[in-house]
């Protein structure tokens, strides 16, 4: 049976995995060397130096292409990282097209580090593709997905995108970190490019900063191996024993992330305290229709918005919590709480953030797999 027949929850384990070569350790053990003996110059077993491969990061890298559908993976030292090389694939006066809703660190890399180099960048709303079509111009080299958005849980048509731009040079890229593969597999609905912030769901302990990309294309993968190995954020080899590790148990703990995600997302809409609860699970959703085609089930990510809530509601709140902790990241076992208006989402002008929804008042969650009566409880107490 070839790797590509395996079902997901068995890719998860085993895809483009191997017993060791030199004891059959069952876990690829973690290579923590720069570099590699050679028998006469250019004579070697397959690796040199570090920047270019390492074998715990190989085994990472196939499993990554493995669960997303890809044919090549690439480990980078963080999520940024990753969304780096995909901009150093353009040149200056490249136009890209990102969604206006985004990871906060997204928008600031694209506009206070690429802006700077010529590459110029608009950001749309992306419900329908109108306003994607409206911007693509003879210059437009890539589209920059993020589904559900970060923070506001805006689903995003990746297969409309990508019918888009079916027969141009454009290249979709999309941040899957929210969903993971476990839920949309954005290679099968026509992206060309996945990114991840693998220090979330992934790796899913909160333990480790790491990125990735995934593509089928051998060119494009030659072109991002070649802007990796060039520019060298790549990802440690204990790093990458750690989110290696991760997947492993991704499926499971997407599972109950959903579950957990649901029962909060609908305890939040039940309590008269709370304004607007933001998830796609929800049928009135305003994509709630487009989610259950691209996705197989809902996730874990809510944000919420306290009634008549202030900054100081929003604040008073995420202080008050026990269980979930008040903290940055997302997509670990334990529950988390954020204020994106002045932690994830504060390098976005407040005018900007408001555009697209993100108030001083709204909280996001990242709903963990503890028993969830303890985290209603938490969030009661809190909200109270
Ligand atoms: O933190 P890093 O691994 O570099 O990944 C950046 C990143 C990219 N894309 C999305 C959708 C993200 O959510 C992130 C990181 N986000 C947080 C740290 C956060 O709390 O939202």
């Amino acid at each position: 049976m070839g790797a590509k027949d395996l079902k997901f929850n068995t890719k998860t384990i085993h895809g483009g995995q191997q017993p060791d070569a030199a004891y059959g350790a069952v876990m690829p053990p973690i290579y923590q060397t720069s570099t590699y003996a050679q028998s006469t110059p250019g004579e070697h077993k397959g690796y040199e130096y570090s920047r270019s491969a390492n074998p715990t990061r190989t085994a990472l890298e196939n499993a990554l292409a493995s669960i997303e559908g890809g044919n090549y993976g690439l480990a980078f030292g963080s999520g940024l990282a990753a969304i780096d090389a995909v901009i150093k694939l353009l040149s200056p006066g490249d136009e890209v097209i990102s969604t206006n809703d985004l990871y906060g660190g997204s928008y600031r890399i694209f506009k206070k580090i690429f802006e700077k180099f010529g590459i110029i960048f608009h950001f749309v709303g992306m419900q329908g593709v109108d306003a994607i079509k409206e911007k693509i111009n003879v210059n437009t080299k890539l589209i920059w997905v993020e589904t559900p958005t970060n923070p506001m849980m805006n689903i995003i048509d990746i297969r409309a995108v990508a019918d888009l731009v079916e027969h141009t040079e454009i290249i979709l890229a999309v941040d899957n970190t929210f969903a993971t593969p476990y839920l949309q597999l954005p290679l099968h609905l026509g992206a060309d490019i996945v990114m991840h912030s693998a220090t979330k769901y992934l790796g899913g302990h909160s333990d480790t900063v790491v990125g990735a990309l995934v593509v089928k294309d051998k060119e494009l993968a030659e072109r991002l191996y070649f802007i990796q190995n060039a520019s060298g954020a790549i990802c440690g080899p204990m790093d990458s024993f750690l989110v290696l590790r991760g997947i492993k148990t991704l499926h499971v703990r997407m599972q109950r992330h959903c579950e957990n995600g649901r029962a909060v997302a609908e305890y939040l809409r039940s309590n008269p305290k709370i304004e607007k609860v933001y998830w796609p699970g929800f049928v009135d959703h305003p994509n709630h229709e487009i989610a259950k085609v691209q996705m197989n089930d809902f996730g874990g990510m809510i944000s919420f918005v306290p009634k008549g809530g202030s900054y100081e509601d929003a604040i008073k709140i995420v202080e008050r919590l026990q269980v979930f902790t008040l903290a940055e990241s997302l997509g670990g076992v334990e529950s988390l709480a954020g204020h994106p208006a002045s932690m994830t989402h504060a390098s976005i002008p407040k005018e900007e953030r408001e555009k697209s929804g993100v108030v001083d008042a709204l909280i996001r969650l990242s709903v963990g797999i503890e028993d969830v009566e303890d985290l209603i409880a938490d969030l009661e107490q809190a909200i109270d």
